[in-house]
Formats: structure tokens, sequence, C-alpha cells
């Protein structure tokens, strides 16, 4: 087994790359052995003046876990370090998806498998890099996790809401200088060097005790391993009205609900929600991380959030529930009985943020949200009279809109959201910029007045901005010839397709396949889902998922605009009915896939 490289010259001083819950390492309190589950979830910082890899050799680790560290303290200095060449071949396969490389844990655990894609990512990396470099590792605690920290220089280890345990998923997510998800042209250059890859360069070093914090040096490489809940959630008092959210939680009259689903924010949820924040003990669901999620998808949504969501509609359900995924990045708002869309989830966070969240008292920058995401976000932006981007799936893109210090607020429909506090969605945020607002609407209620809620809040919304209803429709594992034959039908139907063409009772505006040219760097990303949008302003979306590790996934993503009020409750399901309809019979999904039904509605 395999390498660890090290670069990232300005990841220490950069803002607040290391801070997300999302790069923590799971580890124990007891044994190597059993690594879960974790009390301190430590990261490591890894540190060189050269261009080196490392490997670990098979050597064990036991010892307990302290609290988290100021100064750190050396746990070993051994001499300095002997690099050995590894002969190795390419493999095929090894291209980045949406975010990170994903495979089932089999495929990764063949030889050289991890290995080589380290290696060909250090040598895409401009040798700049490599001198006085700082990089950062942390994972969600899935399976493969502990033997991964140990071997590689990994970055973010996971494969987010996938599935983990031996027979499911696991996958690699690399973020560059500033934090945020490398662009395409490093991606690019790393499945290049994967096809050509002809030696991994290993160093000679013993595993390093990931349970204990501290620092370990290699000669003049040193591995720190450090505990980033503490600087995370200082990172979070700078961001919001602690006080505020205290005030709320701690209300005999609000009852919230957190459901971690056995993946990494359990380890942030107890000492942000609980201790900090006052929150009932009880009210942190499948707090404990898994290395296989307690045999569930850690995926926050109607369907894999199944538990949460009847709490929620059960009677006399809590007022508030959140859940988050895998890595921490994404996040489900709930309401009692009430469920709010990640798009509208977005636009609302938007258009209270100012009042609400101290990050954003002199107004946000800009906002933007991925093509599939509803125009909600794009309603606020113009009444705020904010600038506003549209950029492809992929939190990558929004990168450079915030390091050009034009954008503050974003998010996905896929149930991601976040500012420029940091480079990646942020769970933990979107939860805490939600109860943000519900306490900042009720903080003159008095105990026994009734409060305002979070179905009050989005409806008061549409009235102000009118409804972006939306939908999305999954059919996850579809054989991929099929699926790929279908993009392609769809890719000649628009190529052939004008406006004013009618499609049922919808006339068409524009089809195409969406193209993106970032207005900081001109980089174009092109072929990023087929769409047609009407004149009435629906739209019907498609496109394979990036992030799958089996077959492929088709997305098709439904949205329709209502301004009328009286309109507004009505079932998403029932209002998008024609357009559903349409969207099955333009693309002839059912003849292309066989598939009757999609696996996952949101
Ligand atoms: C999906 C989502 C996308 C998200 C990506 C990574 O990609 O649609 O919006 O950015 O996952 O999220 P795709 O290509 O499968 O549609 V995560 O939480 O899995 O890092
Ligand atoms: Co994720």
């Amino acid at each position: 087994m395999a390498t660890l490289s090290l670069r990232l010259h300005n990841l220490l001083s950069s803002k607040f790359t290391y801070k997300t819950p999302q790069l923590s390492l799971s580890s124990s309190s007891s044994s190597h052995v059993a690594l879960f589950p974790f009390l301190t979830s430590p990261q490591l910082r890894l540190r060189t003046s050269h261009s080196l890899s490392i490997k670990a050799s098979s050597s064990s680790s036991s010892s307990s876990s302290s609290s988290s560290s100021s100064s750190p303290t050396t746990i070993a200095q051994p001499q300095g370090i002997k690099i050995k060449s590894i002969p190795t071949k390419p493999i095929e396969g090894q291209k980045t998806g949406t975010s990170g490389l994903r495979k089932k844990v089999k495929v990764f655990k063949q030889e050289n498998y991890l290995a080589n894609w380290i290696q060909a990512l250090f040598n895409s990396l401009p040798p700049e890099d490599y001198k006085n470099g700082v990089l950062v590792l942390g994972g969600d605690g899935r399976y493969f996790n502990r033997e991964a920290a140990q071997a590689n220089g990994g970055f973010i280890m996971s494969a987010s809401h996938n599935p983990g345990g031996p027979d499911y998923d696991w996958g690699i997510k690399f973020n560059y200088s500033s934090g945020q998800p490398a662009p395409e042209s490093i991606t690019d250059k790393i499945y290049g060097n994967t096809l050509s890859i002809s030696e991994i360069k290993v160093a000679d070093i013993a595993d390093v005790d990931l349970s204990r914090l501290g620092v370990t040096k290699f000669g003049d490489f040193t591995v720190e391993v450090v505990d980033p809940v503490s600087d995370y959630l200082e990172l979070l008092e700078s961001v919001f009205d602690f006080k505020l959210i205290k005030s709320l939680l701690s209300r005999s009259d609000f009852r919230f609900i957190f459901d971690a689903m056995h993946a990494v924010t359990g380890a942030y949820a107890k000492p942000i929600f609980v201790d900090k924040l006052g929150a009932n003990p009880d009210s942190i669901a499948n707090g404990v991380p898994l290395e296989n999620f307690g045999h569930g998808h850690p995926d926050p949504n109607l369907t894999y959030a199944k538990d949460l969501v009847n709490i929620l509609y059960s009677e006399n359900g809590p007022d508030f529930g959140a859940a988050s995924d895998g890595d921490g990045d994404r996040n489900m708002i709930l309401g009692r009985s009430f469920f709010v869309t990640p798009s509208d989830s977005v636009a609302i966070i938007a258009a209270n943020a100012q009042q609400a969240i101290p990050y954003f008292q002199s107004g946000p920058k800009g906002l933007a949200r991925s093509m599939p995401t509803s125009g909600a976000l794009d309603r606020v932006a113009e009444k705020l009279s904010l600038p506003f981007f549209e950029v492809p799936t992929g939190w990558k893109f929004f990168g450079n809109l915030m390091d050009a210090g034009k954008l503050s607020i974003c998010g996905e429909e896929s149930f991601g959201t976040g500012s420029d506090h940091i480079r990646e969605k942020d769970g933990i945020w979107a939860v805490l910029a939600w109860l943000s607002i519900i306490a900042y609407r009720n903080k003159d209620k008095k105990p026994g007045e009734k409060l305002i809620s979070v179905a009050d809040v989005v409806k008061e919304h549409w009235a102000t901005y009118g409804r972006n209803f939306f939908s999305r429709y999954d059919y996850e594992e579809c054989e991929s010839e099929g699926a790929n034959k279908m993009i392609d039908y769809l890719r000649d139907l628009i190529s052939k397709s004008k406006p004013g063409d009618k499609y049922g009772n919808y006339v068409l505006q524009v089809a195409d396949d969406f193209t993106y040219t970032d207005p900081v760097d001109s980089s174009v990303a092109s072929k990023q889902g087929v769409r047609f949008v009407f004149t009435d302003g629906s739209r019907i979306i498609f496109r394979l998922s990036g992030t799958g590790s089996a077959g492929a996934t088709i997305r098709v993503y439904i949205e329709q605009f209502e301004p009328d009020a009286s309109k507004h409750d009505v079932d998403a399901q029932i209002a998008l009915k024609p357009l559903i309809d349409l969207a099955l019979s333009v693309s002839k999904l059912k003849d292309f896939t066989g598939r009757e039904k999609p696996t996952v509605i949101t």
C-alpha cells in the first residue's frame, strides 16, 4: 500500500479551509482496531519543506485520545525519511466526478489503486506547491478511512452521501489552495496522469497514532493530529449570534431534533447544539458516527432520512428538524409537518441573512445557485439588487466567485447550502442559519405566545416572491448504455428545436446543453445538463450524475413558477404533474431505461 505526498503551501494561512466538519477524521478513545465511535474526531495536518511521499508501515497505534490541544505535543521524532520508488501501471477509470473519485471499497482496495491516484495528483501540481507545504487530511469516518489515512495523503476521505461499508462506497475529494473543490483543470490533469503513471514514491515511516492529538516529526516532515471541532466552533461563533440561537433552543416551547445519520456531524452535534447552544441532549438522533452509517444511506432527503421525516410529520412532532450527510456538507431542513426544499432554503436564508446573521450584517455580496436549482434565489437577488450567478452542478464552481468577492450565499437543489465563510457547502452552517432566522423572528415572543414556525417563514416568503415549485426524480443505477443513449437523443432533439415550438401546453423559449463561462478566469464548462425552458419560466432538465459508483444515475429536474398565493399550498407533485409527464415523454425515459418509476423523489 501506498503513498502520501504533500502540498498546499498556503492551506494553513488560507482562512478556514481546515475548519469544516467534512474534514474531520474519526478516531477512537480505546484502541487502533476500533476507531469508532470517535470522541475527538481529529484531523491530520502535515507539513514539509520537501516534495515527498510517505508510506506507512503496518505498525499499530493504541492510546487514548486527549482533549483539544492548544500547543501541540511531540509524540515521536524519528530520523529522516527514506523514500522508495515502487513501479506501477496505469489503472483505468480513475476519472473524478462532480466531487471527488468514488468507487466501491473493493475497487479502492486493489493494489496501488489509491496510491496511483494520489501520486497522479501530486504529479499534476506545480512544483512550487510542494515547498513548505501543508496538507490537511480528514474523513467522514466511513469504512476504509482508517487504512487510507495511514497510507495516503488523501484529502477528504468520503464518498459523501453514498452508503459505506465493505460492500459499499469509498471516495476521496481533493480541495485546492483556498479550500475549494479542485477545479476541472486540475482534475483533468490528474486523470491524464493516472493513464501514464509508472512510479509511486513511497516513504518508509510508521503509522501515526490518529487517536492522539499532537505532532509527530519525521525529520523535517511533521504530522499533527488536530481537533477540528474546536476550530470549527470558533469559526461558527464569528459567523452567527450564538446568544440569539441559544435563546431559541433553550425555550421550552421550541422543540428541536438533529439527525446526524451516524455520519461525521455526530461528532459536532453535541458540542455545538447541546453544549454550546443549550439544546436538549435528547435532541441529537443517530449521533454516534459508524463506519457503515448504521447500514443507512447517509443522504438527508425525504427518502433516506425517512425516520426523521416521520418524527416531524407525527402528531405533536417537534418544531424544527434537520439532518446532514456522510461528510456533513449537505443539509435537510424540516418544520413541523413541513419540508423546506433546498432551493427555497437558500433563497430564504439569503432574504433574511442581513437581519438574522451577523456575518452578513452589511448584506450579502452576491448570490448564486447551480443550474438545476430552482429560480427562487434569482427573485431574491433581483429584489435585493444583488449580483447573481448560475453555475453548473458541483460546488467547485462557486469558489472562484467567492475568492473574487462576488459571492456570499449559494446553494444547490441537492441539499447543499453555504456561504463564503468556507469554500464548501456546510450542513451545520445551514442548520444554524435557519435557527438564526427562526430565533430572530421569535426573539420578542413571551413564553406561551405562539411562535412563528418554519412553515410560516416559508409561506410568507412565497407570498412575497411567488413559489417556485420544484422536484427532482432520480433513476439510480440504470444501465449506462440506455442512459447515455437517452442523453444523446435529447442533445439531438435540442439541436433541432427552436423557440416557439409547442410541447403540450408549453411553448419553448430555449433548449440547450448548459455551458458556463467562469466570469473570473474565463474557463468554460460545457455539456452540463440538457434543459428545456418554456415561456412561462417552467423548466425541465436532464443530466447524468457524476457521483455514483456503479451504472448511471439519471436526474430529471422539474420546476414551475406560481405567482398566485392562493395556489401555493398545493403539493408539489400535484402542481408539477403535467410538467413531469411532459419530461418523461419528451425524453422517452421509459423506453431508454426500462424504468417505470424513479428510485428517489425529492
Ligand atoms: C451530486 C449533486 C451535486 C453535488 C454533488 C456532490 O452530484 O447533484 O449538486 O454538488 O452531488 O455533493 P451529481 O453529479 O451526482 O448530480 V456531495 O455531498 O455528494 O459531495
Ligand atoms: Co456530502
